[in-house]
Parts: structure tokens; C-alpha cells; sequence
């Protein structure tokens, strides 16, 4: 079916998990698409519903709570609240952004899952898991450590090493250990349920790979295609963990388990329609409906080839007409990483940039990563916002109305005599709706906006071969007919900028005193009348200067220092020695009473050293990392009975004690509490 066999879409987007905030990653990958999706739906006066939520179950969630000593309810609650903010404050417009800790969604996820037990579609299997004795609770495989039998990192998980990246079965690991109790676990009996994925494999490889061969985009049909070849075997759905959406008593053998995360959470689309719609069965049970998942790529096994085949199973569902998922946005060259802080944040971007929600979706869906990894960069985000935004669509709006409101107090003049030149133009705005919507209907949202912005260059281009502003004083009935044509290219722009740029397009309504018109409306040339009044001019973009990207870039720079201080190891220790070995070395503390650089060299200082014994002088390689005048006064350690050395011409008589940072930079080594010159360090 095409778009316009359909009676209405359900459309939703990934539910990130409510254990910490959103970045731009979220917005690039999954959440600007899918709204502008929705909002251009919605403009074309579609029925729509626009589902999201937090999914607010899986091991991190437990993880994080532990290692917070908080309760998984309690960092649930907290980063949902965030979330939804974020997703509010950029205008995804969702009809419900939902959470899967609520009843509806528990009672939706029993159900759906109680009509397969009933039906055994599921497979049941006991298998021996990891069970710590001391907590009595079977070990989810991020709560196991041990040593990675493939590089000997001590801190291996359960499921990966994260040193080497290896895959990992928890059984893999070389003196596992509980992460909970630290203890050795023992392997004790478990019951799960698991869905026999091969169950459906002729019909997801008829379903995907014939009848979605053309409309699937090709990453995903990639994914799915290699999913298939390699054979799909049976996926548990249950869990041993106290968290989550547990089994029914009446579940034999369900006491102490939930369902698998990846098994509730989809239902969680389904349940949220639920709780926004007494409607909802026509949302995910008539074929009149298309239905959209917009999720990244690391959820396309789950939305193309488990949720599917659970809704098959289940069998009163519709499947999903597309998922175009996206690839990742990556961050100044680097993967974005919650656990690295190598995101930019959206509560912390509005902070830096408040009310330029418009000019971060602009360039994330500029550069959205639509069919491979695509890289944010500061410098990238400046030049689109100063040359693209403001340059072309802020100056162009601004200059129709500026001269409209100088010539005619704000009045919308007469099209007046229209000569070839203004008829192709007027020609161009009737074809900008149909070739934008063909993009967005064909999930190409990177070209949709570009041709979106095509639009506001033809205006820009319009008006400056004309020069209204020169053309005033010898032929001022043409002016009247170049800026009536350029308001009609400003109301167009209010309207198919919408999608993508929804806080410009309220603002520029505003300006042109219009109501904010449906899609099919646009392309017309007659969308602000003569005699219409406009209101007050005001900028829709400002320039985004240096120092503000700049700030950001340090941000960053210190945030990859921060990672690698934290990830640094010391070197291994140097081999035993006798005590009498250290008995022969005699350090004092002692304080620099001059310095001076030594001529001709870049690392060394002549530095004088009162030892209490003496005065002396000691040639340090210091002088990348010390001023000489900033250092008189400095309380040092000093090897007294090291024998004199002849350096650069200079007789060193001892060496000052540095302590060598990992990046290399040398720091003191000096008492701590004011002490006599001459103490002996023992
Ligand atoms: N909670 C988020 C992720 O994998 C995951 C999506 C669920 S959608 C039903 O990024
Ligand atoms: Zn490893």
C-alpha cells in the first residue's frame, strides 16, 4: 500500500532507557526524524499518533541503582522526568510519552505475554545460571566479573570484555565473581521461557526480504538479510531479576522472574496507546493502518525481527509498513559514550544555547547519519547556523520584511505586473510541497530539509538580483510586485519549514501575522493577501560567534582528559631491593632559593637549593613545566648523596625528587607541613 491508501499511522520512536539523560545521538538518530515525520503528517491532515516513553526496565537501570544505593524505581522516576523535558523543550511532539514502570504497561506486557504461554508458544528450557547464595538471586550476566580469557582484564563482565570487546558467555570467565556480593557463585537450576525464533523464519524472510525489498532502507534490509542467513535460534524471554514486569503467580515456575527487557518494551508502543486512546486496538489492528518504528541501528534485530515475530505469534497485530532506522552520530570524531561523558547533553546544549532548539535540529538533520555513521563537530554546527540559517533563511526573511515594513509601514503590497522572470519563481513555489513531502514520505529527511531550505535560497537569490532597495527610487510599482512575491515565499517557508523547524515556523507566522496553514496550502502564490498587516520584524536566527564554539570544543578536550586520568594504570613496580639498598640514599627537604634557565636548552634549570646543610646548585630538566620565577620558595625533595655531574657546563650536585604524571607533565615532591631545611626523608 501507499501513503495514501492508508487511514491513519501510529508512529513511534525508540524508548530510551530512564537511566540517564538524552544527547544529541538520541535526537540525530531517532527523535527529529520521527517528528518531523509525524508534524508533516500531521500538516497533511493525516491521523496520527505519535508514541513514545522510557523504557524503564533492564540491568542497567539495577546497575545504576546500586552503584547510587538508590532504589531502581528512584532512577527511573528521576531520568523519565529528565527525558521528557528534553523531548518537550525540542518539540518532539509526541500524543503520549509513556513509561513501562506503570500498571498499564504491566498489565499490557502480562497479557500479551499470557497469550502465548496459553497457546505454548513458547519453549521451555532449564539451564544452569550463576546464583549468589548470599543475595539468594540468580546473576544477570552484567552482575558477573571475572578474568576475560582472551586478554586477562580482572574486570571482564559476564556478557563482554570491555577491554577487548570480546563477546562473552558468563561461564567464559576465568574466577568469576559475584558483582553483588563478590563471592564465587555457584551454578544452580532455572526454568526461562524462550520464543522459538526459527519457529518464523520462512515467514520474516517472505515478509522482509521479498515484500520489503524496495521500500526497507538498505542498512536495515542488510541487517535483517544477515539475521536470516545466519539462522535464527530460540531468544528467552524471561529473566531471574526483581526488576521489571514480573510473571504471574499462576506461571508455574515464574516465582522471582520478569519478562526478558527487549521482550516488554515494545509492548510498551502498544500499552502507551492504550493509556492515550480507548481507540487503541484501530492504532495496531487494522491494516488500514500504517505503522512506523523510527529506532537507531543497534534496535533493528528487536523491531524487524522479534517484536514481529512476537506480534505474528500473538497474531491480532499489524506489523510495521517501514523502520527506517538510522546509523550513529558520532561526536567530534569520537563514539558518543554515556559512561565517557562524550555527548552533548540536551539540558546542558539549552543551557549554553537557550532557544536555539530550532538550530540544533536543523543541523542534526542536515547531517543525520541516514545511511552510515555521521560525525557532529562544533565548527560544523557554527558554519550551518552562520551560513545556512542565518546567511540564507534568517536574511531573507529578514530583508522581505524590513523593506516592506521601510516602503509600505508593513502593509502587503500588489502583485502588480509580473514580468517572465517573477512568473518562474512563482511557477518554483507551486512544486517545493509535493518535492519536500516525496523526501519525507521516503524517509529521506536530509534531502527533504535541504529542499525545505531551496525554498528560502530562491527567495534569497530572488530578492538580490532585483534590489528592491536600489529599484525604489526609479520604479517603485516593480518593488511592489518583488517583495509581494517574496512574503509569499516567507509564508510558504512558515509552513514546510514546520516540520523540521517548528519554533521558527511559530515565530515566523507570528511575524507575518498569518495562522500557521496546513500543507496544502503551501505552493500557493496568493498566501498573504494585499493590504495584509504585518507585524513586528525580529530576527529568527542570530550568528553564532567563536568563543561560544570554542567554549564547547574545551569542553569536550577536558572531558577526554578527564576519561584518560581515570583510565590510566601506573606502571608495574620495579623489582625488590634490601632495605639496605634504600639505607644508601639520603634524601633531605630543602627549598629553591633561585632559578634560572640554562642558556640554550629547553628542559633545564639551574636551580640553588637550600638543603639546611648548604647551598647548592642542581641542574633539573623542569623548565617545560616551571617558570623559574614561580618556583623560588618551593619546599622540595632532594637526593643529597647522589655523585656530582657535570651537565651543560654546570656541576649538579643532587637531583631534585619530580613525580612523573601519565601525560608526562613532572610535579614536586615536598612536604606537605612547614619543615626544617635538612630533614632527612626516610
Ligand atoms: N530501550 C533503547 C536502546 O536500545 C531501548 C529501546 C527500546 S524500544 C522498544 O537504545
Ligand atoms: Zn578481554
Amino acid at each position: 500500500m501507499n501513503n495514501t491508501d492508508f487511514k491513519r499511522y501510529t508512529v513511534t520512536s525508540a524508548l530510551p532507557y530512564a537511566n540517564g539523560p538524552i544527547h544529541i545521538g538520541h535526537l540525530a538518530g531517532v527523535y527529529v526524524p520521527a517528528d518531523i515525520y509525524v508534524r508533516y503528517l500531521r500538516s497533511t491532515g493525516k491521523d496520527v499518533l505519535f508514541i513514545g516513553g522510557s523504557d524503564e526496565h533492564g540491568v542497567p537501570i539495577t546497575i545504576k541503582a546500586r552503584q547510587l544505593g538508590v532504589t531502581p524505581q528512584e532512577i527511573v522516576d528521576k531520568y523519565h522526568g529528565i527525558i521528557k523535558k528534553s523531548f518537550v523543550d525540542f518539540g518532539v511532539s509526541f500524543d503520549i510519552y509513556s513509561r513501562t514502570s506503570n500498571k498499564v504497561h504491566h498489565e499490557t506486557a502480562i497479557e500479551f505475554f499470557k497469550t502465548l504461554y496459553d497457546k505454548n508458544d513458547f519453549v521451555e528450557k532449564t539451564s544452569f545460571q550463576y546464583y549468589d547464595e548470599e543475595n539468594k538471586q540468580f546473576l544477570a550476566d552484567r552482575y558477573i566479573t571475572g578474568t576475560c580469557p582472551h586478554c586477562s582484564n580482572e574486570k571482564a563482565y559476564g556478557d563482554q570484555c570491555e577491554k577487548c570487546g570480546t563477546t562473552l558467555n558468563a561461564t567464559d570467565l576465568i574466577n568469576p565473581r559475584s558483582a553483588i556480593s563478590g563471592n564465587q557463585p555457584v551454578m544452580k537450576e532455572t526454568k526461562h521461557w524462550f520464543l522459538p525464533l526459527e519457529k518464523y523464519e520462512d515467514f520474516l524472510r517472505e515478509w522482509i526480504l521479498v515484500s520489503h525489498k524496495d521500500d526497507w532502507k538498505t542498512n536495515v534490509y542488510g541487517q535483517c538479510k544477515s539475521w536470516l542467513d545466519q539462522g535464527l535460534q530460540p531468544r528467552a524471554v524471561t529473566r531471574d531479576l526483581d526488576w521489571g514486569v514480573k510473571l504471574p503467580a499462576d506461571i508455574e515456575g515464574g516465582e522471582g522472574k520478569v519478562l526478558y527487557v527487549w521482550f516488554d518494551a515494545p509492548i510498551g508502543y502498544i500499552s502507551a496507546t492504550k493509556e492515550l486512546t480507548p481507540e487503541w486496538e484501530k492504532y495496531w489492528k487494522d491494516k488500514e493502518t500504517k505503522l512506523v518504528h523510527f529506532i537507531g541501528k543497534d534496535n533493528i534485530v528487536f523491531h524487524c525481527i522479534i517484536f514481529p515475530a512476537m506480534l505474528k505469534a500473538e497474531g491480532s497485530y499489524i506489523l510495521p509498513d517501514n523502520v527506517p532506522a538510522n546509523e550513529f552520530m558520532n561526536l567530534e570524531g569520537d563514539k558518543i559514550s554515556t559512561s565517557r561523558n562524550w555527548a552533548v547533553w540536551l539540558h546542558e546544549y539549552l543551557e549554553e544555547f537557550p532557544g536555539k532548539q530550532d538550530e540544533l535540529r536543523y543541523v542534526l538533520c542536515a547531517n543525520a547519519p541516514e545511511t552510515k555513521d555521521n560525525d557532529f563537530t562544533w565548527k560544523d554546527y557554527q558554519a550551518k547556523n552562520n551560513n545556512e540559517l542565518l546567511a540564507i533563511f534568517g536574511n531573507f526573511v529578514n530583508r522581505t520584511l524590513v523593506l516592506t515594513s521601510k516602503y509600505y509601514e508593513g502593509i502587503v503590497p500588489a502583485l502588480g505586473e509580473t514580468n517572465d522572470a517573477d512568473k518562474t519563481v512563482l511557477d518554483d513555489i507551486k512544486n517545493f510541497p509535493a518535492s519536500i513531502a516525496a523526501s519525507i514520505e521516503s524517509y529521506r529527511f536530509r534531502e527533504a530539509i535541504n529542499e525545505m531550505m531551496n525554498l528560502a535560497r530562491l527567495g534569497n537569490k530572488y530578492l538580490t538580483e532585483n534590489e528592491p532597495w536600489k529599484q525604489i527610487k526609479t520604479n517603485p510599482e516593480r518593488v511592489k510586485t518583488v517583495l509581494n512575491i517574496s512574503l509569499q515565499i516567507c509564508a510558504n517557508l512558515s509552513i514546510v519549514c514546520e516540520p523540521f523547524l517548528p519554533f521558527t515556523a511559530d515565530k515566523l507566522s507570528k511575524m507575518l501575522i498569518i495562522t500557521l496553514e496546513k500543507w496544502d496550502k503551501a505552493g500557493s502564490i496568493d498566501l498573504i493577501k494585499e493590504g495584509h498587516q504585518l507585524g513586528a520584524v525580529d530576527f529568527l536566527f542570530q550568528r553564532i560567534e567563536d568563543v561560544d564554539i570554542d567554549k564547547q570544543v574545551q569542553k569536550l578536550l577536558d572531558t577526554k582528559k578527564a576519561n584518560e586520568e581515570a583510565n590510566v594504570e601506573a606502571k608495574p613496580a620495579k623489582a625488590n631491593i634490601e632495605y639496605d639498598d634504600f639505607a644508601k640514599i639520603d634524601i633531605r627537604t630543602g627549598t629553591i632559593i633561585e632559578a634560572v634557565k640554562v642558556p640554550k636548552t629547553k628542559k633545564l634549570l639551574k636551580l640553588t637549593i637550600d638543603t639546611g646543610m648548604d647551598k647548592r646548585t642542581v641542574v633539573s630538566g623542569i623548565a617545560e613545566y616551571y617558570e623559574p620565577e614561580n618556583i623560588i620558595g618551593q619546599k622540595v625533595s632532594i637526593l643529597v648523596n647522589l655523585a656530582p655531574k657535570d651537565l651543560k657546563g654546570i656541576t649538579s650536585q643532587g637531583m631534585i625528587l619530580m613525580a612523573e604524571n601519565y601525560d608526562g607533565k613532572l610535579c614536586f615532591v615536598a612536604p606537605t607541613e612547614t619543615i626544617n631545611n635538612g630533614s632527612e626523608v626516610k
